[in-house]
């Protein structure tokens, strides 16, 4: 029985030219800067983001972590929205490397707004925390991969101008915004002092992330790799791998939200599932379940659908570049065998 697995954009394999050009790929140590294919990764993707450098690191977690300990000093405030990733899934990371505290506000698909976070930035007084940094999450994962309109961004982004507050966007998913909206991610990027990009989901890359800013902060952000353990040495290896996604992944991305639709709507139509269509617009589809999504997710898995169970009652599938049509017609033959027997 062939496996579809919907797990997550990551358990992507790179394919067969990727491997070509990895194995032929130039190198040096990078830890000495001489590794020509890292340098120009970090320089195409400086490049893509409008951006004076960037820093290639193993993981979108690094990336993120760097970035926070480039803004804040120990005790500083960090303000995001209460589901994403870096306060829920990089095990406690700000904390324990930067001393750095969440302030965590609940946003509407994902999206909090400049309202709230105007609320929230504490007035400067000896008894509070300094608020210094507000992250947000494009395309937000658990939200459904839903985009950040960058009109709020934007609006967000003079808000930290006038309060000299600094901002991060957690881009791992950042090329999806880009193909769903048509907005260039530079004109995504324009608002943020620093933005961390994954290789290795959506585009199909083995391994890695970058994270991109001025060249000050990234000379700054070098130190912090260096002594979070990050440091590669022959990484052209894998960054090759990196600028063959970024020249031939990016556009094929519309394929994986078209896919992703068609499931979601699949899915919205089934007995006791309900999927968010307005926020399912990338390559992540959030079904709300009035059964249990564990149970569902093990089910699927005895028929050959793997998934995520996110929550008692919320259940992610990711289409990516190893899903084809006909996975996503099987996927959802197994879907109504499961729930609609
Ligand atoms: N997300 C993974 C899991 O950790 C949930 C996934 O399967 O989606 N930012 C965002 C928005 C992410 O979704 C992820 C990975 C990361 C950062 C971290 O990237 P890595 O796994 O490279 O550290």
């Amino acid at each position: 029985m062939k496996t579809i697995d919907l797990r997550s954009d990551t358990v992507t394999r790179p394919a067969a030219e990727m491997r070509r050009i990895m194995a032929e790929a130039e190198v040096g140590d990078d830890v000495f800067g001489e590794d020509p294919t890292v340098n120009r990764l970090q320089r195409r993707t400086a490049e893509l983001l409008g951006k004076q450098a960037a820093l290639f690191v193993p993981s979108g977690t690094m990336a993120n972590q760097i970035a926070i300990g480039c803004h804040t000093r120990p005790g500083d405030e960090v303000i995001c929205e209460a589901d994403c990733h870096s306060f829920n899934y990089e095990g406690g990371a700000p904390a324990l490397l930067s001393g750095a505290q969440m302030r965590t506000l609940k946003g509407k698909r994902g999206v909090i707004t400049a309202n709230q976070i105007r609320d929230a930035i504490r007035p400067a007084d000896h008894h509070f925390p300094r608020s210094r940094l507000i992250l947000l999450e494009n395309t937000h994962n658990r939200a459904g991969g839903a985009v950040f309109p960058l009109h709020e961004i934007e609006a967000i982004a003079r808000l930290a101008g006038e309060r000299n507050l600094a901002m991060h966007l957690d881009g791992a998913r950042l090329w999806n915004a880009s193909v769903a909206t048509g907005v260039a991610p530079a004109d995504y990027a324009r608002a943020f002092d620093s933005i961390s990009v994954c290789l290795s989901k959506g585009l199909g890359a083995p391994v890695g992330s970058l994270v991109a800013g001025d060249r000050e902060m990234i000379d700054r952000a070098h130190r912090l790799r260096k002594l979070f353990g990050g440091g590669m040495r022959q990484a052209g290896i894998v960054a090759a791998a990196g600028l063959y996604a970024l020249e031939h992944h990016i556009a094929r991305l519309e394929q994986d939200h078209r896919r992703a639709r068609d499931l979601a709507e699949h899915m919205n139509g089934l007995e006791g599932v309900s999927v968010d269509l307005e926020a399912t617009r990338t390559n992540i589809v959030i079904a709300t379940l009035e059964g249990s999504a564990f149970e569902l997710a093990e089910q699927l898995r005895r028929h050959g659908l793997l998934s995520i169970a996110f929550s008692e009652h919320k259940i992610r599938f990711v289409t990516h570049i190893d899903i084809g049509e006909e996975d996503i017609q099987e996927a959802k033959r197994i879907l109504n065998r499961v729930l609609n027997p």
